[in-house]
């Protein structure tokens, strides 16, 4: 790199706090520029490491992420630029940390309102040890076709139009990074473009001056003029009015210093910036305007004028051969964030899940169309709260105090029945909830509450045909299957199950129609004179009672009915209902600190 250069097209940048927008577009930038390496080789985000997925062009690549600077730089030692995206309360120490770093040497600083006694600080480290500060308070600045520290310059269009991704000859160097923006337009309208364009930041005391950018660009041999603009208030134009009096600067400087509207006001203004008041005659513009001119610079007398006056130093530069202006390249496509495309309408993409029943994107979430604040509003229970999510409607009371009591009854049935007894293990082998929970659902199947949904498929299917309860029976003896929602392991014909009793009790009180319990009871009437444990337990009563809900209502299609019982709904009403009690029997076990269940070697028949 010639003496002068800060970066060149295969710079490495670390930077510090992960910024996903500022590193895309870095990266977009290389990509422009056709750079073979990222610009960005490491990220720091404290307190977190790993990596993160950005894309290089069309592809996809992950950026080291490291918790600490020294870690950063260990682990990416030829990355010398620090792109500090800390806040100003810790820009300061992580900047004067990579300073510290013998692989870094140059920091950019983009907070503002860094504490000015912290940012001396910095500066005569930075001074001390041959390193620069880009900052505080900047927008970074950008080595045309090589190099680009985060946001500089804005939007890749932008970019393109600035002619930034290829090298011109013009260096530039503003205090505002906003108006390096507007530069950079400018400057490739009227000349070949920039070769390197920096914002030193608008704070009282920047890390490094525009004399400094100046005196650098002034030993580039690819940059052939320079152009700078300077604002009010301070007097870092002064010392470059001292390099051009002292001949230090031997290519010509199109300065403009902004602010002369500040003289129309009758008070002291401060603009955007920390450091751009109206102080004393010598910090106005108009003053540091005259200074320039006096010593040399090309200072036009408006800042309309300014286009022009950069034209023409351009332009004669030409004419004495000084300059060859670069020839065109076409930039390759960048292409778009899928976000970004979809956004502005230029693409649209195919969603990867649907869904019907609930909805958190507006103020409130809604379940199947009805919002929260209704739901609580309306007194809406348990039962509603089903309707809406598994059936997409509101039922009618009697529906949705079946649904509960269901859910009700069926909540536990001792610690003995499956479910229950694997929870139990599972607590006590020192498993969490969830665990303990799933162990116990995953019993329920054909044999242990699983069997509501095969109960309403088969008594339909028996009823819907007319079958009498012996054919629909001995039909299904014949094919080997057990009719399910008959039969229990401790429920007999001289000690029926309650909760059967006040489900069917609820349903003929309630019900327009039983007709399909009915049905099962004439079926359980046939069973119980084969066995007497073959009576109709929870399953196939709440299995047919549903079938009398969902046809006796009237709110639900035949079609809808048969797309129920087929999906099969109804087993979640028991794996709902025994959740509560298998979360109660973990929760009891904890409480009952209870040891390692074995199970004892007396109640096991070893055989061989
Ligand atoms: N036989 C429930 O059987 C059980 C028959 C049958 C025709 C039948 C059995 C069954 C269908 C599935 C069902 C839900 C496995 C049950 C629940 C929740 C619970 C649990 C709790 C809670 C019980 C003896 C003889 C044999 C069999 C015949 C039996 N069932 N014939 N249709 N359905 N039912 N499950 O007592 O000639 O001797 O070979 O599979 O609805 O899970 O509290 O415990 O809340 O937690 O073991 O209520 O009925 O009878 O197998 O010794 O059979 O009866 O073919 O005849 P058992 P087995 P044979 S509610």
């Amino acid at each position: 790199m010639a003496t002068g250069q800060l970066f060149s097209k295969t710079t490495q940048a670390l930077f510090y706090n992960y910024k996903q927008l500022p590193i895309q577009r870095m990266l977009d930038f290389d990509f422009l520029c056709g750079r073979e390496t990222p610009s960005v080789a490491g990220i720091i985000n404290p307190g977190g490491d790993g990596f993160q997925k950005l894309f290089f062009g069309q592809e996809e690549i992950a950026i080291p992420v490291h918790s600490a600077v020294d870690a950063a730089c260990a682990a990416h030692p030829t990355a010398d630029v620090f792109i500090n995206f800390a806040s100003f309360r810790s820009a300061a120490a992580s900047s004067l940390a990579a300073l510290k770093q013998p692989t870094i040497r140059v920091v950019a600083i983009i907070a503002e309102g860094v504490p000015e006694a912290d940012t001396k600080q910095l500066i005569a480290y930075a001074r001390a040890n041959n390193k620069v500060v880009i900052g505080p308070a900047t927008v970074g600045g950008i080595q045309a076709g090589a190099f680009k520290i985060g946001d500089t310059a804005g939007t890749i269009d932008n970019i393109i139009q600035c002619k930034l991704y290829r090298p011109g000859s013009v260096g530039f160097v503003s205090k505002s990074g906003g108006m390096s923006n507007e530069l950079y337009n400018t400057i490739a309208r009227v000349t070949d473009g920039i070769y390197e364009g920096i914002a030193i930041g608008g704070d009282v005391f920047p890390g490094s001056t525009l004399s400094d950018h100046i005196l650098r660009f002034n030993n580039i041999p690819q940059i052939k003029m320079m152009v700078v603009l300077g604002e009010l208030g301070g007097r870092d134009e002064y010392s470059l009015v001292e390099a051009l009096k002292q001949g230090k600067v031997n290519k010509p400087v199109v300065a403009w210093v902004s602010g002369t509207c500040a003289t129309l006001f009758k008070s002291e203004v401060q603009f955007g910036h920390a450091g751009a008041k109206s102080g004393g005659e010598l910090e106005s513009a108009q003053a540091k305007n005259q200074a320039l001119r006096d010593a040399g610079a090309v200072v036009p007398t408006s800042y309309e004028a300014f286009e022009t006056s950069i034209k023409e130093t351009f332009d004669k530069l030409v004419e004495e051969g000084k300059i060859t202006p670069v020839k065109e390249v076409k930039p390759p496509q960048v292409p778009e964030d899928l976000n970004s495309a979809i956004k502005s309408g230029k693409v649209r993409a195919p969603t990867h899940i649907i869904s019907t029943i609930s909805d958190d994107r507006g103020e409130e979430p809604c379940y199947a169309g009805v919002p929260m604040s209704s739901i609580v509003e309306q007194g809406y229970g348990v039962g509603d709260v089903i309707s809406l999510l598994w059936f997409k409607r509101s039922l009618p009371r009697y529906c949705t105090q079946f649904i509960e009591i269901c859910i009700m009854l069926c909540a536990d049935h001792g610690p003995c029945v499956s479910g229950a007894h694997n929870t139990i293990v599972t607590a006590r082998a020192g498993k969490d909830l969830v665990s303990s929970l799933v162990s116990g659902l995953l019993t329920i199947g054909p044999r242990f509450g699983g069997a509501v949904d095969d109960a309403a498929r088969y008594f339909k299917d028996a009823y819907d045909r007319s079958l009498t309860p012996y054919e629909f029976v001995e039909g299904m003896k014949k094919k080997g299957i057990r009719v399910p929602g008959i039969g229990h392991r401790i429920k007999r014909g001289d000690n029926r199950d309650k909760r059967v009793e006040l489900l069917q009790k609820f349903a003929r009180t309630h019900f327009p129609s039983t007709k399909y319990m009915e049905y099962a009871v004439e079926v359980e009437t046939y069973t119980l004179s084969k066995a007497n444990n073959l009576v109709m337990n929870v399953d196939g009563a709440i299995g047919t009672l549903f079938l009398d809900l969902l046809a006796g209502s009237g709110l639900f299609t035949k079609p809808e009915i048969d797309e129920i019982v087929e999906i099969g709904y109804l087993n979640g009403l028991f794996v709902l209902a025994r959740s509560i009690g298998l979360i109660g029997h973990t929760f009891d076990q904890k409480r009952l600190k209870q040891p390692l269940y074995r199970h004892p070697w007396e109640d096991v028949l070893y055989t061989k």
